[in-house]
């Protein structure tokens, strides 16, 4: 039966699905070594953010479906540049920022780097919002908050990815998530968070739900709920648009035929 939460719920969800399509258009634009020398400031940005090895490259190639976009390294703290990507279209970027608290980095360069992090989220006008992964064995270490902090002092809006979700059982998964809001209730920080796990490629629609957002994506759900699809959720409203996608595939195809069938015969 359809209800007016069930819209509501449909329309978010094909809004999810048609996002995370348009995500997956992702193509790398250039890295910078410094932010002196990132793309000018025009448009809308989205920036990943995550300690070494919280799982952040791997985050951004489930994402966008593509196995080596950002690449995932065994070494942490070896990407030191920041990469910037276009997101279907030039003025829609993702920003791949260095993983932090990387040991071996030498003292100075850390200051200096905190500094222009610090400057780049709190003064780039482009910036819609930061993506903050954290393990979700061990979330929010001391620069995670830190991150937090300058977001809020630049009124960044942050969406949390508790990473590697596949690594706890389901019940455990859901108390982190649930430990970690309370904790940024405490702290006086209002971000959404998920639990995301690359591995099992969960959450990416959420996710690419909360970017979509951020882009200001205008999709046009409406038609999707006219459909048939109107009751369907996650999973299922995901096979059922690839279907509907086929199926309209396959007519232009065959009306294409006919068309050339008809060019001979005249
Ligand atoms: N089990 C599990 N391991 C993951 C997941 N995502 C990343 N990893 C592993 O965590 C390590 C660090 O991942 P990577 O994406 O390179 O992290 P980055 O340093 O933040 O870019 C790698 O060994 C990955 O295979 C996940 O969702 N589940
Ligand atoms: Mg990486």
């Amino acid at each position: 039966m359809s209800t007016p939460f069930n819209d509501v719920a449909a329309k978010h969800a094909a809004f999810n699905t048609k996002a995370r399509q348009r995500i997956q258009q992702t193509e790398f634009m250039m890295s910078a070594p410094t932010f002196r020398l990132c793309p000018a400031d025009i448009g809308l940005e989205v920036a990943f953010a995550g300690r070494s090895n919280a799982g952040k490259s791997s985050a951004i190639n489930a994402l966008t479906n593509q196995r080596q976009l950002a690449r995932s390294s065994k070494t942490p703290g070896r990407t030191q540049m920041i990469n910037f990507f276009n997101v279907g279209d030039a003025d829609r970027r993702l920003v791949d920022l260095p993983g932090y608290g990387y040991a071996a980095v030498p003292l100075e360069m850390k200051k200096e780097w905190q500094v222009e992090l610090e400057e780049y989220l709190v003064s780039r006008s482009s910036l819609a919002g930061l993506v903050l992964m954290s393990d979700i064995r061990h979330p929010l270490k001391f620069f995670d908050e830190q991150m937090l902090r300058w977001a809020k002092d630049g009124e960044l809006p942050v969406h949390i990815l508790l990473t590697k979700a596949d690594k706890l059982k389901y019940g455990a998964s859901k108390n982190a998530l649930l430990n970690t809001r309370k904790k940024l209730k405490e702290l006086g920080l209002n971000c959404s968070i998920q639990l995301f796990s690359a591995l099992r490629k969960e959450g990416l629609d959420e996710l690419a739900g909360v970017m979509g957002n951020w882009y200001e994506y205008q999709l046009d759900a409406d038609k999707i709920i006219e459909s048939s699809f109107a009751l369907l959720e996650g999973d299922e409203l995901e096979d059922a648009i690839e279907k509907d996608a086929l199926q309209k595939d396959n007519v232009s195809k065959d009306s294409s035929q006919e068309d050339s069938s008809q060019e001979k015969s005249k």
